[in-house]
């Protein structure tokens, strides 16, 4: 970064800051990882500046017989390491991706089924807020109580409501996704199976979940999460895809560009190029094994330490602790005092919750960043010992109902943790481990 520290101190300062965050604590948000020097060499390259509005071979502007080569390329990589016959690199990321998905399948007000927000799926499966469910019409699903899919609603919907497509993935799934089983109700609606594996991508990469691939017409993964790349996201049509619409990747160009995108970003399909290189070799199928071992050991820790998971532990990279047995809506208290340690795990919904969006009764944490780190089993159970000493700092604190009183307790919560001896005292042992696992060269 020697040259913006001469042209802009100001940026230069933040993004040293920003390193040094990332370098003294632990990332345990389950979407986020870090991705290799590789990678964000190739972010940062001249091709950054280049427009290429249009597919390879097939362009709005010269020069781009470098960006068709970088761009097929990465659709190449994509296509043998997920096995499917058509691949598009272009969209921003996993949000356009989905909404180019639905356009290129759906007429405006025809019906969508995805996971519900609160229960685990993402804002574009279909929530009330979302553009999803105001050009789609949206009839979302939830899972049982223990957090598991409740198979037998989906069908029900899926039947009565005949969907255009179901969505099956989303953002909080502790476990693993039963493609064969969403793929035979939708086969039985007639409608498309859209496989949204954004968080779980680099895990069927790398054989540490089941690939979707044989159930699903299509496959959307953005690629920044557990398959370590820049962000940004992939479109897949799978054979069965191609089968039952032999114009469907064609369909899903067009959605993108001209539909909903202009000029695709270069440099980031150069970066999911060079990420798609290294989740092919050896060394990335070990990685993926390590981030589940890593968040198992972690489920199990946390449990023995009296943490109530939902689903009752983990099969792949996250884990979901619902903290109402000690009161509801305290996610953003414990999200808060472990971020005052350095620990970054994000306040999370928990199925059936009381409270919130906003003060949430769980906590999400996963193991892609800290394993790309190379931390293991010590560090997890260390990792589930720093967790238990903040949960029982904060354990006297519950959320009030009334508003006025819930701003003035959340004001002086944070006045609290600022200046607690022994959170400070946590944070300097997160720092001292966090020194022994720097963060990709
Ligand atoms: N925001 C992402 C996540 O944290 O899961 C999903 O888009």
């Amino acid at each position: 970064m020697k040259n913006i520290q001469v042209t802009d101190a100001a940026i230069f300062e933040l993004l040293a800051q920003e390193g040094a965050r990332q370098t003294d604590g632990l990332t345990l948000i389950p979407s986020e990882n870090h991705a290799s020097t590789a990678v964000l060499e190739a972010l940062a390259s001249r091709i950054s500046d280049k427009y290429a509005e249009g597919y390879p071979g097939k362009r709005y502007y010269p020069g781009n017989e470098i960006a068709d080569q970088v761009e097929t390329l990465a659709i190449e990589r994509a296509k043998a390491l997920f096995g499917v016959p058509f691949v598009n690199v272009q969209p921003y990321s996993g949000s356009p991706a989905n909404l180019a998905i639905y356009s290129a399948v759906c007429e405006p007000g025809e019906t969508i089924m995805g996971l519900n927000l609160l229960d685990g799926g993402h804002l574009t499966h279909g929530w009330k807020f979302s553009m999803t469910s105001k050009f789609w019409n949206s009839v979302p699903y939830h899972v049982l109580q223990d957090g598991s899919m409740d198979f037998e609603e989906i069908r029900r919907l899926a039947l009565e409501h005949k969907p255009k497509i179901i969505v099956c993935g989303g953002t909080a799934i502790p476990r693993t996704i039963d493609f064969a089983a969403f793929a035979k109700i939708a086969d039985e609606a007639g409608a498309y199976l859209l496989a949204d594996i954004s968080h779980i991508s680099g895990l069927v990469a790398g054989g540490q979940h089941p690939s979707p691939v044989e159930h699903a017409h299509l496959v959307m993964a953005t690629t920044h999460k557990t398959l370590r790349g820049p962000r940004g996201a992939m479109i897949m049509v799978t054979q069965k895809g191609l089968d039952k619409d032999p114009e469907l990747g064609e369909k899903i160009n067009k959605a993108i560009i001209p539909g909903l995108q202009g000029g695709p970003h270069l440099n980031t399909i150069a970066a999911i190029g060079v990420a798609l290189h290294e989740a092919a070799q050896t060394a990335f199928k070990d990685y993926a094994a390590k981030v589940v071992a890593n968040a198992k050991t972690l489920a199990n820790e946390l449990k023995a330490r009296g943490f109530k998971l939902v689903t009752d532990g983990t099969d792949n990279h996250l884990t979901l602790i619902d903290l109402t047995p000690s009161g509801i809506g305290r996610g953003m208290f414990m999200d808060l005092a472990l971020e005052k340690i350095g620990l970054c795990a994000n306040r999370n919904m928990v199925p059936g919750d009381q409270s919130t969006p906003f003060y949430p009764s769980g906590l999400r944490l996963g193991t892609p960043a800290a394993t790309t780190r190379g931390m293991g089993e010590a560090e997890m159970k260390q990792i589930a010992q720093w967790m238990a000493k903040v949960a029982d700092l904060i354990k006297d604190v519950q959320l009030p109902g009334d508003k006025e009183a819930r701003l003035a307790l959340i004001k002086e919560f944070k006045h609290r943790i600022a200046n607690d001896a022994e959170l400070t005292k946590l944070c300097k042992e997160v720092k001292d481990v966090c020194e022994n696992f720097p963060l990709p060269k």
